[in-house]
């Protein structure tokens, strides 16, 4: 049920991983959950568990963010980015082309979409807050990731422009920078589904992130007052001491 002193907050990529965690963790205080993903199955499970409302939604489709824009109303105070992903690892010299256009696609084109279609919404709460979530990938280029990589730096563009361009506004911009994070559909989706290759990321590391660690982050920055914005929080295991340098006991 809603009051009308509820927050309401959309996550989308709400289906799994960092996303529903993040669902579940603004639920838990206090806001209306817009839960969407593009699984309406998993999605409409969550919304039920957590008293939010489930929108099945393409974020690289402006059309079906525009029907999310719609299901969200009029007052938004808090849209979570989480949409995205990393496709192959591959060389530059052996890239799929076909695969960076959709990391662009998913990672940077889709904030536009739901920036450009939840910012009237945003703007009506007077105490707005998009949370993009990027990567360290956004941060340290690394071998075979440079699609990903090249994206990621993309969702750090413009969630650094829209701060820039939104100043005086009421609403804030951060970036949650996560590094490694065991979900159970990164690495499985970036290796095409092999789970040998998905395993190998985290072989030996004592305790990589897990998805409620980045949405605690994430609760906490929309928790903050309406005066603090979090520019950016980088968030890594401590296993974890720079993208190349993890620890890993064998
Ligand atoms: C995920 C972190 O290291 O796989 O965004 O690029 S990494």
């Amino acid at each position: 049920m809603t009051t009308a002193s509820q927050r309401t907050a959309v996550v989308t990529g709400a289906s799994s991983g960092i996303g529903a965690a993040t669902a579940r963790a603004l639920a838990a205080q206090g806001f209306r959950v817009i839960c969407a993903a593009r699984r309406a199955e998993r999605l409409q499970e969550l919304a039920t568990e957590i008293g939010g409302v489930a929108v099945t939604c393409d974020v690289t489709d402006p059309d079906s963010v525009a029907q999310l824009a719609a299901a969200a109303g009029d007052v938004v105070h808090v849209v979570v980015n989480n949409a995205g992903g990393a496709y192959g690892v591959d060389p530059v010299e052996t890239a799929d082309a076909a695969q960076w256009k959709q990391m662009y696609d998913v990672n940077v084109v889709g904030i536009l979409h739901t920036t450009q279609a939840l910012l009237p919404a945003l703007r009506a709460s007077q105490d707005g807050l998009i949370v993009n979530v990027g990567s360290t990938a956004g941060r340290t280029p690394y071998e075979t990731g440079a699609g990903y990589v090249a994206a990621k730096h993309g969702t750090k563009v413009v969630t650094q422009t829209l701060r820039l361009e939104l100043v005086g506004e009421p609403i804030r911009i951060s970036e949650v920078a996560p590094g490694m994070v065991h979900t159970p559909e990164f690495s499985l989706v970036r290796f095409d589904g092999d789970q040998d290759k998905a395993d190998a990321v985290y072989a030996g590391v004592p305790d990589p992130l897990v998805a409620e660690d980045v949405a605690d982050a994430i609760a906490w920055i929309a928790t903050r007052p309406a005066h603090v914005n979090i520019d950016e929080l980088v968030i890594k295991p401590r296993a974890q001491a720079a993208q190349h340098k993890v620890h890993r006991v064998t």
